[in-house]
């Protein structure tokens, strides 16, 4: 039986209705890596969020919008961007429960930082604003795929072992960060500015955050592949084990 992965969504508004939507990339890497993703609606009913933790194997926290500051227990800055108070409060709760149960979890870019803002730590609102010598991370211009600037992988890591390599060029489309990494987690990427670009749970099977963009990037670098493919096994690991 493929694994099924529960996919957080991003809300919008236009033509005055509210849509839940994804980009399909992120479905596509998921169903090439053997899993059946299915996009969880957001709710805050923790009832409702149990209930998706019942059919799903892992989760996969997508991409999106600038994290509600209060979270990590700041006030936002001017610099800070577009919230979605619902898909906040969703995605933590979601995180949480899922974490208590030690489920696989993957976040890319702002899934990431949810990871990180729920298990306790930091995020830099702005990185330009609040961080001195900051390198370029969020291109006017891009068509998604392209590299934009290099990581440094930590060996001594879990996306060290799926990946086999310490250095890779990589998108990037951010100007939010991991700040304080979250207790029981480390840092398993830097960009050269220091950045965090990748964390990780210690204590947990697999709960891995990246903070560029694998799924726009597999179908032209196909290692990018490996890392949906590692959630996908660790849903199968977990589900013998069971
Ligand atoms: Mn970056």
């Amino acid at each position: 039986m493929k694994p099924i992965i529960g996919v957080t969504v991003d809300k919008i508004r236009g033509d005055s209705y509210n849509y839940q939507k994804l980009n399909e990339c992120n479905l596509k890497a998921l169903t090439d890596s053997g899993a059946i993703p299915i996009m969880l609606p957001i709710t805050g009913d923790d009832a409702l969020i149990g209930d998706y933790l019942n059919i799903v194997d892992g989760l996969y926290f997508s991409g999106g919008n600038d994290i509600d500051p209060l979270t990590f227990g700041e006030d936002p800055i001017k610099e800070i961007g577009a919230i979605d108070y619902s898909r906040d409060e969703f995605e933590i709760k979601l995180f949480r429960k899922a974490a208590s149960k030690n489920m696989p979890i993957l976040g890319i870019c702002r899934g990431a930082q949810v990871i990180n803002a729920a298990a306790g730590g930091t995020l830099y609102q702005d990185i330009y604003a609040q961080k001195e010598g900051v390198n370029g991370h969020s291109p006017n211009f891009s068509s998604g795929g392209y590299a934009h600037h290099k990581v440094k992988i930590i060996k001594d890591s879990k996306l060290y072992n799926i990946l086999q390599n310490d250095k890779l060029n990589i998108n990037s489309f951010h100007h939010q960060a991991v700040k304080d990494v979250a207790e029981g987690y480390k840092v398993t990427a830097y960009a050269e500015d220091g950045i965090i670009e990748a964390i990780e749970s210690v204590n947990h099977s697999f709960v891995i955050g990246v903070q560029w963009h694998p799924e726009l990037m597999f179908e032209r670098y196909s290692m990018f592949l490996k890392i949906f493919e590692a959630l996908v096994n660790a849903c199968l690991k977990k589900n013998i084990e069971k």
